[in-house]
């Protein structure tokens, strides 16, 4: 397997991604980016994700902006490690990756900005998440009942589902519920969500 180079700042979603290529097992060469024009900013790395923004990684010569993609990419292309989905699986797993890519993100970071959600219901038709609370109780009847977003196995669903959930918590942006309490209780347990917090921490100190 290739090398492929992550790019990164511990303070940011780099943090999903990180945790992502724990749980494949990658090997990695990590770049750390500051924020502004001396890192994220900077041309060559608007070269890379014109955007602007972290996390990236590049591989074999491709590069992969948007967490989301990250997962379900590494997935992919390491997938002898079984974090794709098998048939039963599939369907929740592009589902609900996207359903928190798009209107959970959306709903979380809209609220986070005080913007308000218009009453009338046929603007709400416009929104992709309609409103909060529609897109958090979605989210949490989903939860409820089941150990992982696919069922009794963790997928890399998880790591971008449960990602949303333990930053909305530990933020207090997605509200306590118990499903949602007890499914990022889980995800804490995994070796590869410790290591990869443990480097981000370690890179956060170093950083003060
Ligand atoms: N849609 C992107 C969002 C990435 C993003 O917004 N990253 C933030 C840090 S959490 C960033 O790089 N901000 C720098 C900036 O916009 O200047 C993803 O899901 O990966």
């Amino acid at each position: 397997m290739a090398k492929l180079v992550f790019y990164t700042n511990p303070m940011s979603r780099g943090q999903i991604a990180r945790w992502m290529l724990e749980e494949v097992g990658a090997d990695y060469d990590e770049q750390l980016l500051v924020y502004g024009p001396e890192g994220m900013a900077a041309e060559n790395y608007r070269k890379i994700n014109p955007m602007a923004k972290v996390p990236a990684i590049v591989h074999n010569g491709h590069v992969i902006t948007e967490a989301a993609a990250i997962g379900l990419y590494l997935a992919d292309v390491f997938s002898g490690r079984g974090l794709g989905p098998n048939d039963d699986e599939r369907a929740a797993y592009y589902r609900w990756t996207l359903f928190c890519a798009g209107p959970l993100e959306q709903a979380v970071t809209s609220r986070a900005m005080g913007w308000q959600t218009p009453d009338d219901p046929q603007k709400q038709g416009m929104l992709g998440f309609g409103n909060f609370d529609r897109t958090i109780d979605t989210l949490e009847h989903h939860l409820s009942g089941r150990h992982y977003v696919c069922g009794d196995r963790f997928t890399m669903a998880d790591c971008y589902v449960g990602s949303h959930v333990d930053w909305g918590l530990a933020f207090g942006t997605i509200p306590a519920r118990p499903a949602f309490k007890s499914y990022v209780e889980r995800l804490r347990e995994r070796s590869a969500y410790r290591t990869a917090k443990a480097r981000d921490q370690e890179l956060i100190e170093q950083m003060k």
